[in-house]
C-alpha cells in the first residue's frame, strides 16, 4: 500500500476509469494556500536553488550524477549535463521557487532536489497549466526515511503559491496511476562499445562482426537532397505551425508558444551560431540537435526532427565510462496530413526516412546508441529500423486530473 500516494489527488489503483475528464480536488484561492515551507527533520533545510548560478547549478549537476537513476542492475546511472539541465530548468516562463533544494544546515551541502516548470498541456479535449516535475533526487545515503513525500509536498505547495493546481511527471517505477505506460527501444550504434560494457551482447546465432555489419548505416542523411539541414531561428513560426498540427493527432500533448519552439529546439547548451547549412556542425556540450526539411523549390518547412544528448555513467567497465546516448525526441511531417496518406503507408515511409537520418547523424556525432519510447508514432517504425526492446519502462502520470488510460503499451510491454 502507498502511505503517501494515498493521501493525493491521483486515481488510486485499480480505480475505474473516470466518465468524464476532469480535476479530483479544486484549486485553492491563494489565501488558503499553506504559506510555511513543510518542515524537515533537523539538521536540515529549504533552499531555492539558483540555476542561474553556476556554481548552484553545478551542485545540482553533481547531486544527480552521483544519486539519480539507475537501471535495474545498477549498470548505468543517467548523466545529465549542466548545459542541459539549465535548458531543461529555464524554459520560458520558469519560476526560481520550482527549483527545490535541501541542504545540511551546518554544511549547507546539498542533498536532494525536486524541481517544476510550467507548462500548457492538453489532455484530449482539454488544455491547461501543469508543472512539469522532474529530477526529483535524494542523496543515496539518505535513503528510505520518507524525505521523497516531504519534497513533493513541498513543490506541490511552490506549484500551488503560482496558481497551478495541475502537474505532469513520469517516472520507472509504478505508482498510482499511469495515464500511459510507454517501453524504450535502443538502437545499437556503436556494437563494439555496447557488448564491451554490456549494454547488449552477441546473441548465440551471431558473431560480432555479423552484428556490426547489420547494424551499419550511410555516412550522410537520405533526406539532405531534399532539403535537410539544422533548423535556425528563420523556422521558428513554421515549425511551430507544423509541431502543433501534428502533435493534435495525439491524445496528450505539449502546446508550445513560439518562444518555446525556439527554447526547446534551438537552445541548449551548443557553442557557435547555428547559421550553417551545413547538417554537422561540431559544437561542444550541445544538448539538442534539431532538423527541418525545406522543400527547396517553395521554401515550405514540411519535416522537423529532433533529438537530445543524455549520456550514462558506465559502473562497471575499466574500458569505458561513459555513455553516450542520443534521445530521439519530437518529430513532425506534413505528409500526416496529405488523404490517405496513413492507408497507402506514405506516413510511415516518410517516417522511416526522417527518423533513419536521426541514426546516421547521431551516429556520425559519436553517439553509441540511439534510445525511444513507444510514443507518438514510433511504434511501426521502430522495428524496421533495427531497435531492440529494452527492459525500461516509462510511466506517465498526471497530478490532480482524471481522464481515462490513453494509448501505450499494456503492463507486460506489449504495444497494445
Ligand atoms: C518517484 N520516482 O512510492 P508510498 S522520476 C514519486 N516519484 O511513497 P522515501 C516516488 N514518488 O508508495 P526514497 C518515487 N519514488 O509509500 C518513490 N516514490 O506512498 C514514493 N532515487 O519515500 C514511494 N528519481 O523518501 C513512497 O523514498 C515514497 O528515499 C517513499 O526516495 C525516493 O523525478 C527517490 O529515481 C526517488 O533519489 C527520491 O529513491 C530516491 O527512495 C532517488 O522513503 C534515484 O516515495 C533517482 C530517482 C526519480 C525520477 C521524477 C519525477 C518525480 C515526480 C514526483 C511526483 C510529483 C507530483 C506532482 C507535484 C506537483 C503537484 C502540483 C500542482
Ligand atoms: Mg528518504
Amino acid at each position: 500500500d502507498h502511505k503517501f500516494w494515498g493521501t493525493q489527488p491521483v486515481p488510486q489503483l485499480g480505480e475505474e476509469a473516470p466518465l468524464e475528464d476532469g480535476y479530483i480536488e479544486p484549486s485553492k484561492p491563494p489565501a488558503e494556500v499553506r504559506q510555511d515551507p513543510y518542515p524537515l527533520p533537523k539538521d536540515f533545510e529549504w533552499a531555492t536553488v539558483d540555476i542561474s548560478d553556476p556554481a548552484q547549478l553545478r551542485e545540482v549537476y553533481e547531486l544527480l550524477s552521483a544519486n539519480y537513476v539507475e537501471d535495474d542492475d545498477a549498470s548505468f546511472r543517467f548523466q545529465y549535463s549542466a548545459e542541459f539541465l539549465e535548458w531543461a530548468l529555464k524554459p520560458p516562463g520558469y519560476f526560481m521557487e520550482w527549483h527545490v533544494g535541501v541542504r545540511v544546515a551546518t554544511n549547507k551541502k546539498l542533498v536532494a532536489f525536486i524541481s517544476g516548470v510550467p507548462m500548457q498541456l492538453r489532455v484530449r479535449d482539454h488544455t491547461f497549466t501543469v508543472s512539469e516535475v522532474n529530477f526529483l533526487c535524494v542523496h543515496k545515503k539518505l535513503r528510505s526515511k520518507r524525505l521523497a513525500p516531504v519534497l513533493i509536498k513541498e513543490i506541490t505547495r511552490q506549484c500551488h503559491l503560482k496558481g497551478i493546481f495541475q502537474a505532469l511527471y513520469t517516472a520507472g517505477v509504478l505508482l498510482p496511476t499511469p495515464v500511459s505506460t510507454c517501453r524504450y527501444y535502443h538502437r545499437c550504434l556503436n556494437i563494439k562499445k555496447l557488448v564491451d560494457v554490456h549494454f547488449t551482447m552477441v546473441p548465440p546465432t551471431m558473431t560480432l562482426a555479423r552484428m556490426i555489419r547489420l547494424h551499419k548505416l550511410p555516412e550522410s542523411p537520405r533526406l539532405l537532397s531534399h532539403g535537410l539541414r539544422e533548423m535556425e531561428a528563420r523556422d521558428v513560426p513554421q515549425v511551430a505551425e507544423l509541431y502543433s498540427k501534428y502533435t493534435s493527432r495525439f491524445g496528450m500533448s505539449h502546446i508550445m508558444s513560439k518562444e518555446e519552439i525556439s527554447h526547446i529546439f534551438l537552445s541548449g547548451g551548443g557553442e557557435g551560431p547555428r547559421t550553417t547549412s551545413s547538417w554537422k556542425t561540431p559544437r561542444e556540450r550541445q544538448v539538442v540537435w534539431t532538423y527541418v526539411v525545406e522543400n527547396p523549390r517553395t521554401k515550405k518547412v514540411t519535416d522537423l526532427v529532433s533529438f537530445y544528448s543524455l549520456p550514462s555513467t558506465v559502473m562497471n567497465s575499466d574500458k569505458h565510462n561513459l555513455l553516450k546516448a542520443a534521445y530521439l525526441f519530437y518529430y513532425a511531417t506534413d505528409v500526416a496530413f496529405a488523404e490517405k496518406a496513413e492507408e497507402d503507408g506514405h506516413l510511415k515511409k516518410r517516417l522511416m526516412e526522417l527518423i533513419g537520418d536521426c541514426l546516421i547523424i547521431a551516429d556520425q556525432c559519436g553517439f553509441d546508441v540511439v534510445n525511444a519510447l513507444t510514443l507518438m508514432d514510433n511504434v511501426p517504425i521502430l522495428q524496421d529500423h533495427r531497435f531492440g526492446k529494452g527492459d525500461g519502462m516509462l510511466n506517465y502520470y498526471l497530478y490532480n486530473w482524471r481522464t481515462a488510460p490513453l494509448a501505450g503499451v499494456n503492463p507486460t510491454g506489449d504495444v497494445a
